[in-house]
């Protein structure tokens, strides 16, 4: 039934096809490159997409976004190529949800992927909310990016990490991927590790037995290679550097001599040898991609994108951040992110207009000249305007709606138990405001807003590591107000479940 209602829909795909289309989306898309250059261009080939995706890569984990310990030159080449967006979010605070929302365009409501394997982590005594239940897998009748991008005539590759359901009826092919490496409904790579012997789909174990990231970056060398002369659509989506933390001893080593211990200046919780050699890995492959779209001419006809699906874990920090994977607070879901297109991204620039990870699906559809499906909703905004100079968007404010619960707090998180309780977040501008329903749905609510303890308001232009909860300060009740009006209105407008009858209180 699932599969019947994609094709239906996918028969409703409108693609532009052909020179003069292309042309002319191009040409509205404002982009700097002559006539000329289009009809050059065009007639032979698409822009092709190199969308390289981390696991667990916090905010200050490469060196254009300032740790000295962990090198990552290949990385910051792209930066200085590229634009730098330095207020990317995750769509989620963990690895699922954000992949999901990636790959379908839409916030988690609309397709119930909310978290990791259950929403009920922790121990019951301590939640008071029964949270709501998780989907652990991605449907089939929701439409992704690569359905729509294959239907336009792109070759498509998921190399690493899947996460979205099994091979054979929820895996990247049967989500319209024609490329599948490595990829499964593992979120780690807890299955086969980072050393030989790989045991991953479509991983033939070489003689030389290479490491699984550095496999796949040759992986991805040869999709490019293999494609020189299709549009094509790479998502590198690397299992690294995610747990368990594993490194090539050569690498270990060099990240113990003494010359880099030294590095441990600026950012000294950066200090893992081993982890430090996982994001050198990714460093690599990075460099061998951009040497080889050099090599064959198609650096100019290749959008890359550099992204992570949330905030690192506790091997790294993401100061001045607060918080971790995890958490909803900016170093749970804040990330680094790049986006190079020679002859159209200006080099070395930075844009700080809020994005998140629903933005690449009409991104990908406006740079393909591919018009979205009939029927199909995309929760995000294009950021080609951003990509071509401009400061700002449509849209006013993104959300992120987690009706769930994630054991194993810290001193970073809200309190010790729990990296987050059920919570409902909005950023708009500046201001950033959370609500966290245990409170919220069982002490009061609106009727006790200024004492329930269920509101927090950050101000993140003068306090980006939100250390100053501005909900219970008087002189900000008014804006607390109208931002949380905003944010159960979008709750109420996706259908998100925010009240006592989707979330009953636990009755411990
Ligand atoms: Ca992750």
């Amino acid at each position: 039934m699932t599969e019947m209602k994609r094709r239906d829909f996918l028969r409703n795909c409108a693609v532009l096809g052909g020179i003069s289309a292309l042309g002319q989306s191009v040409l509205s898309a404002g982009l700097s490159i002559s006539n000329d250059a289009i009809d050059v261009r065009v007639g032979k080939k698409r822009p092709n997409f190199v969308f390289i995706f981390i696991d667990d890569m916090g905010w200050k984990d490469v060196g254009f976004m300032g740790s000295k310990y962990y090198e990552t030159r290949h990385i910051d080449r792209l930066a200085s190529e590229g634009m730098v967006f330095t207020d990317a979010y995750a769509n989620g605070a963990n690895c699922a949800p954000t992949r999901a929302c990636l790959l379908t365009g839409q916030y988690s409501p609309r397709h119930g992927v909310i978290t990791v394997n259950s929403s009920a982590r922790g121990s019951a005594s301590n939640r008071r909310l029964v949270p709501v239940t998780n989907d652990t897998t991605l449907d089939a009748s929701h439409v992704t990016f690569a359905e729509v991008l294959k239907e336009a005539g792109y070759v498509s590759a998921s190399m690493g990490k899947w996460h979205m359901g099994p091979t054979g009826s929820l895996g990247p092919i049967e989500q319209g991927f024609d490329v599948n490496i490595a990829g499964r409904e593992w979120g780690s790579p807890s299955g086969g590790g980072y050393s030989p012997p790989l045991n991953y789909p479509n991983l033939v174990e070489p003689a030389d037995g290479m490491w699984l990231t550095d496999r796949l970056n040759q992986e991805a060398v040869n999709f490019i290679e293999d494609n020189r002369n299709n549009p094509f659509f790479l998502y590198l989506t690397h299992y690294a550097v995610h747990t368990p933390n594993q490194a090539r001893d050569d690498l270990k080593a060099y990240y113990s001599t003494a010359e880099k211990i030294a590095d441990r200046t600026t950012l000294p919780d950066h200090d893992n040898p081993t982890y430090a050699g996982m994001i050198h890995s990714v460093d690599d492959g990075v460099g061998m991609i951009m040497d080889k779209l050099r090599e064959l001419g198609l650096d100019e006809n290749t959008v890359v994108f550099f992204f992570s699906d949330n905030g690192g874990g506790s091997v790294t920090d993401m100061y001045p951040l607060r918080g971790r994977k995890g958490m909803f607070f900016e170093g749970g879901i804040r990330e680094p992110m790049i986006v190079r297109w020679q002859g159209h991204v200006k080099p070395g620039t930075t844009c700080s207009e809020p994005v998140i990870g629903i933005d690449f699906f009409p991104t990908f559809l406006e740079l393909a000249g591919v018009k979205v499906p009939d029927g199909k909703i995309l929760d995000g905004e294009s950021i080609v305007p951003l990509m071509k100079g401009g400061t700002s968007l449509n849209r006013e404010a993104i959300f992120w709606h987690f009706p769930a619960y994630l054991d194993g707090g810290d001193s970073e998180s809200r309190e010790p138990i729990f990296r987050t309780r059920p919570v409902s977040v909005m950023r708009k501008g500046k201001w950033k405001i959370m609500q966290f329903f245990e409170e919220w749905l069982l002490d009061g609510g609106w009727s006790t807003i200024n004492t329930n303890n269920a509101i927090e308001l950050f101000d993140l232009e003068a306090d980006i590591g939100e250390q100053n909860n501005l909900a219970t300060n008087p002189a900000y009740y008014s804006i607390r107000d109208s931002l949380l009006t905003e944010l159960i209105a979008w709750q109420n407008s996706i259908g998100a479940p925010n009240t006592i009858t989707d979330m009953p209180a636990s009755g411990y």
